[in-house]
């Protein structure tokens, strides 16, 4: 759907539900990595972008301290927080994303004031493309813009961040509102998460596609799991510290197994390094085959991931290695992996423009055969940045 056919939707609702309109509305894409798996909380590297699908809020201030909250997505359902007291998450409730944020700025000594907000978003949720990170950044970007904090985006990315990891108790990392606080039209972005340094590669190539699609095995496991391997990453870290110095495991080289093979002698301990070593190099060696727009390369680094992050990170699970193993044997289809946290959700294919129609309906078909559950296929195409779609509509 258009902006403007969202905008006209979120007004309408909005009048309906409070008896006025909003006067200001602001938008957040969702994000898929390209690859650079479960690198992010070891300081490593990533290649995200974003995506078209995203997050919109609508709002107006009001004079009571309280935080009113309503979802298109729920529309059964209203909120109403007083802001005058410590928030605290309710299980499950998608208020928790807002509320963390906010939560936030309250601990940065910022009084938000009273507000009427009505979120909508179009990005498949529990799929891996960040739904959350999206409602949290776009949360953070609205509260700067409408309280003139002027925030740039790295602030918002920490508070994000912050939001999720103290609200909704996950620890993770900086890819996802990295991703949408960054994002930028028709490119990819490469970051190196320990320098920060970044850069935007253009995601076009002349004659092939992205395509994700969307397994429809819900991410049941994902934090769970997801907060294993964080802990762990840390327990391998601590043991190689000592017996010698080593600030971040995404710093590491695959020359270093030299004095690592011998410290680190757990089984598992070995190939969940062994993924964080080599794909950092991927990584690399992708924003490289990007600007290159080397499609065959591309593919194989993205073949590479996949299987490091089954054999050895063991996140993919049998979902997500049928639409990669499918994908593998589709004339056309140059590379697949899984994409986000894993344990379900989605992949991402490049794919051949003249191949894409024979790719869908294979992939859809045999998917079916194999899991009895419908693949969605999402093209990646016109992604969206961050942006102010109406401000001070009074
Ligand atoms: C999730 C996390 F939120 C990210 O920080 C990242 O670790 C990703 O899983 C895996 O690459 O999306």
């Amino acid at each position: 759907m258009s902006h403007t056919a969202t905008i006209n939707k979120l007004n309408k609702a909005f009048y309906a539900h409070y008896s006025h309109l909003p006067i200001h509305i602001f938008f957040a894409p969702g994000r898929v990595n390209l690859i650079g798996e479960h690198t992010d909380y070891t300081k490593g590297k990533v290649m995200p972008c974003s995506l078209s699908e995203g997050t919109y809020l609508a709002m107006r201030p009001i004079k009571q301290r309280v935080l009113q909250l309503t979802s298109l997505n729920f529309p059964d359902q209203s909120y109403e927080f007083s802001l005058s007291q410590e928030l605290s998450p309710q299980k499950g409730a998608w208020t928790n994303y807002p509320l963390g944020v906010i939560q936030e700025l309250h601990k940065a000594g910022i009084s938000t004031g009273g507000w009427q907000c009505m979120y909508y978003g179009d990005i498949p949720t529990g799929a891996g493309l960040s739904s959350s990170a999206s409602i949290n950044i776009l949360t953070v970007f609205a509260w700067s813009t409408c309280l003139d904090l002027n925030w740039d985006r790295w602030k918002m990315v920490h508070i994000a961040q912050a939001a999720e990891q103290n609200f909704a108790g996950v620890n993770c990392g900086i890819l996802d509102p990295f991703a949408i606080a960054f994002a930028r039209d028709q490119a990819a972005t490469y970051l190196d998460c320990h320098s920060l340094v970044y850069e935007s590669i253009n995601l076009e190539l002349p004659e092939h596609e992205w395509w994700i699609v969307n397994s429809n095995r819900q991410r049941t496991l994902a934090d769970s799991k997801y907060n294993e391997r964080y802990d762990t990453c840390i327990q391998i870290l601590e043991k190689l510290n000592l017996h010698k110095s080593c600030t971040h495991l995404g710093g590491l080289l695959p020359k270093d197994w030299i004095w690592i093979a011998p410290i680190l002698s757990t089984p598992i301990h070995q190939k969940r390094l062994r993924h964080i070593i080599t794909e950092n190099q991927r990584v690399s060696d992708f924003a490289q085959a990007l600007k290159d727009k080397n499609p065959k390369i591309l593919g194989q680094l993205m073949w590479a991931s996949h299987q490091s992050l089954k054999r050895d990170y063991e996140v993919t699970g049998q979902y997500l290695d049928a639409l990669v193993d499918i994908a593998r044997g589709i004339d056309g289809v140059v590379g697949a992996r899984m994409t986000g946290a894993g344990f379900g959700g989605c992949s991402i294919h490049l794919v051949r423009k003249n191949a894409v129609a024979e790719f869908k309906e294979t992939l859809a078909t045999n998917y079916y055969k194999h899991t009895q559950l419908e693949a969605s296929f999402y093209p990646l195409r016109d992604n969206h940045a961050l942006e102010s779609i109406v401000f001070n509509n009074i």
